[in-house]
């Protein structure tokens, strides 16, 4: 049980951040500095969205997809970003672009993001808006200009990213959300809304590793079901985190979910089963990588810290 990254984690979550920074700022500063002030501001504002803490879980699932599927896919990338860093990178704005406007007043109005105040509290709330605008379209030009990829994994890449986070992904799931406050729901209907707020994401960030990655047909579907498992327990365990730790060590605030008088796994199934449900669900998603046998053991990793991680 891990509730901290292992080395080889960490040292992914270094890369990632490498790549971020590079891949936000690659050409930029000139191109701003050229525009005017209001620009740099927007691009100061993007990079501490990005780049300021943050567990980096779905570049680890990028990349720990794609070893699983060709260990080697990892190799590269040490000093230039490789083209799989391109693909972690974008997965991470869309989900960066998503904490920004999650925590704007007309959502969940928050103060309090990775430890830091929360992009709108740091800068404004257009500039806030625009860094969601601007990380998302950011991410989507990355697949388009990833290296070492065939333009048809590129397109497909695209698409797998732009569905997820769209109407029938996470932003369909965060209006099922905000209309789910002060009622009480099952937990049928509260899995479907997971599956798209939080799932849709997680289970593209794996299927944009194995694609990357050149997957078969069969080694997808079976990364889809890990993926299903293990993007439902993460959920289970942000609302164990959300009802039993605090703030500092979340670095976000903490019981927000019940302030806000919104459903979860604990108000829904109680403490003890929310916990049983997601030591289930990390089973269910580790027998999906049996066939990978050692080359999925990065993933394994990942599932094991997502369900006993401590923020
Ligand atoms: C307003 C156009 C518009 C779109 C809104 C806000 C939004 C789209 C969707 C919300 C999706 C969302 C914020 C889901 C929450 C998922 C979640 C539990 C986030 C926390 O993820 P961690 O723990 O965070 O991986 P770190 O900080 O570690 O990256």
């Amino acid at each position: 049980m891990s509730t901290e990254p292992s080395t080889a984690l960490a040292e992914l979550q270094d890369r990632c951040n490498a790549a971020l920074v590079g891949l936000l700022g690659h050409g930029n500063s000139e191109f701003a500095a050229e525009a005017g002030p209001h620009l740099v501001r927007l691009f100061e504002a993007s990079a501490y969205a990005l780049t300021r803490g943050g567990k980096r879980v779905r570049p680890l699932l990028v990349y720990a997809a794609a070893a699983a599927v060709r260990p080697a896919s990892l190799d590269a990338g040490e000093h230039d970003p490789a083209g799989i860093d391109y693909v972690a990178c974008a997965a991470e704005m869309v989900h960066a672009y998503s904490l920004v406007h999650d925590d704007l007043p007309a959502m969940d109005d928050d103060d309090l993001r990775r430890g830091q105040p929360t992009t709108h509290k740091a800068f404004d709330e257009a500039t806030a808006i625009l860094v969601g605008d601007g990380l998302q379209a950011r991410a989507l030009e990355l697949l388009t200009d990833a290296p070492e990829l065939s333009a048809e994994t590129r397109l497909e890449l695209v698409r797998s990213l732009a569905a997820a986070a769209g109407l029938r992904g996470m932003v369909g799931g965060q209006a099922i959300d905000i209309g789910a406050v002060d009622q009480s729901i099952d937990s049928n209907h509260l899995e479907t809304m997971h599956a798209l707020k939080t799932g849709a994401l997680i289970r593209s960030s794996v299927a944009m590793g194995a694609l990357a990655a050149g997957a078969s047909d069969e080694q997808q579907g079976a990364l889809d079901d890990f993926a299903d498992a293990i993007g439902l327990a993460f959920q289970v365990c942000d609302d164990i985190l959300d009802a039993t730790s605090d703030s500092e060590t979340l670095g976000k605030r903490a019981g927000a979910d019940q302030a806000l008088h919104k459903p979860t796994y604990v108000s829904t199934l109680g403490l003890e089963v929310a916990r049983d449900k997601a030591e289930g669900l990390l089973a269910e998603a580790l027998a999906a990588l049996e066939s990978f046998g050692d080359s999925a053991a990065l993933l394994r990793e990942i599932a094991d810290f997502i369900v006993h991680r401590q923020r």
